[in-house]
């Protein structure tokens, strides 16, 4: 078994100890503090805002595993998205809560000649760094919207952002490890586990070939910090382009492969229907399923929330954002008459192909009276949104044109 290995960089008793506090007083240890609730514009959408170690208040979706997502203003306040903000999800209770840096380690094993075993400090002084912005994006983000609804955690839009990630291309550790004839995949393990043997350990694969791709990072910084805890500390996997299951956390377990792997979280979970738009019926099972990858286009308004009141005849810049997998932004278009007329907006700066692009658009209501705010990306293929949301039975890869609906008083 290539995924048996101890989480070796936590002391067993240290991981003991801090999970009898978590499950004794919900969080003692992680003064983890409930402060105000919000509420997403969907059904059963009331949520606590919690504070947890290194994070603002957030907006609490489960507490055991901790799934917090962004507030949605957060998006307004700039390109990147803060550490704090930062939204977490995980699938293991308990999570790291203390992690030694200086013990820990991260093992190259399997179909290679040369297995490694490398320490923060090997990483970031035996390979030339790289940086990227790219966005981090949960396959379920916005699954509150659905409709019909589907099981699952019920995100509004704030499973996602935007960050400096800082590491090394994980092309040159493989390259250091010289892969085997035959390699085939390479499965990512992180440090968490699960507290029972029923439920299979979260491993994720990639093809040897787009783990050869020279984009995906094992990152240690992110936005010029350390990683929160919650974010992976000290080492994550960082896929641009690809749904944050691939992300993997507080990784310490490479093992390259001479086959698929076929691991849970590979298969049956996190798959979407094998057709170009990811979806099916509402109400109906897909006949055939792929492993989920690349986002699709999406954009929003950040500026405006639903029932805000803007002034008729009174111009305001309307600002949002917009990201696709990583073939870049072309065009976003604007339309304050829910999807009769469009405008051009404004691209903002490009932080490259992978990042958030915001955009602004100048727009004065011409009347008072109730107003559908609609704005609808595309990327360099060509691919849009729809005007009517996709489905599957999943939640996954939300996929429309969103709507804001405010009023001119
Ligand atoms: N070790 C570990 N890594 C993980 C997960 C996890 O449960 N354990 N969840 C993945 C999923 S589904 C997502 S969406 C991202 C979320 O990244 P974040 O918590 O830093 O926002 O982490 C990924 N990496
Ligand atoms: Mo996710």
């Amino acid at each position: 078994m290539p995924h048996s290995q101890k989480p070796h960089a936590l002391t067993r008793r240290r991981f003991l100890h801090t999970t009898g506090m978590l499950s004794l007083a919900g969080g003692t240890a992680w003064n983890v503090l409930a402060q105000d609730t919000v509420t997403l514009p969907f059904e059963n959408g009331g949520r606590p805002l919690v504070k947890y170690p290194q994070k603002r208040p957030l907006i609490r979706l489960t507490t055991r595993p901790p799934q917090l997502e962004t507030p949605f203003a957060v998006f307004n306040e700039g390109v990147l998205t803060p550490n704090d903000a930062f939204f977490v999800r995980y699938h293991h209770t308990p999570v790291p809560e203390a992690i030694d840096a200086a013990a820990f380690r991260v093992t190259v094993r399997g179909r290679v000649n040369a297995p490694l075993e490398l320490s923060l400090a090997d990483l970031k002084t035996k390979f030339e760094p790289v940086e990227i912005v790219a966005v981090n994006q949960c396959s379920g983000n916005s699954r509150g919207f659905f409709q019909p609804r589907v099981p699952g955690g019920q995100s509004g839009n704030g499973a996602m952002g935007n960050a400096r990630w800082k590491g090394v291309p994980l092309k040159d550790v493989l390259e250091k490890s010289r892969l085997a004839a035959g390699a085939r995949q390479v499965t990512f393990n992180g440090l968490d586990a699960p507290l029972v043997p029923q439920i299979p350990d979260f491993v994720k694969a990639l093809d040897v070939e787009q783990a050869l791709d020279g984009e995906v990072m094992l990152a240690y910084e992110m936005n010029g910090e350390d990683l929160p805890m919650l974010n992976g500390f000290p080492l994550r996997l960082v896929v641009p382009g690809h749904y944050g299951t691939y992300w993997i956390k507080h990784l310490h377990e490479i093992t390259v492969l001479d086959e698929t792997f076929n691991g849970y979280w590979m298969n049956p979970a996190y798959r979407i229907p094998d057709n170009a738009g990811a979806a099916v019926e509402p109400g109906t099972t897909p006949a055939k399923t792929v492993p989920i990858m690349r986002y699709n286009v999406r954009s929003f308004v950040t500026s405006l929330a639903d029932g805000a009141r803007l002034k008729a005849g009174a111009s305001v810049t309307v600002k949002g954002i917009a990201f696709d997998g990583g073939h870049g932004i072309r065009q976003v278009l604007f339309s304050a008459d829910g999807g009769k007329n469009w405008r051009d907006a404004e691209l903002g700066k490009d932080w490259g192909k992978y990042s958030f692009r915001e955009w602004t658009i100048p727009f004065a209501p011409p009347r008072a009276g109730a107003l559908d705010l609609k704005v609808k990306a595309s990327n360099r293929l060509g691919h849009s949104q729809p005007m009517e949301p996709l489905w599957n039975p999943a939640g996954y890869m939300r996929n429309v044109v969103e709507t804001v609906r405010v009023a001119a008083v």
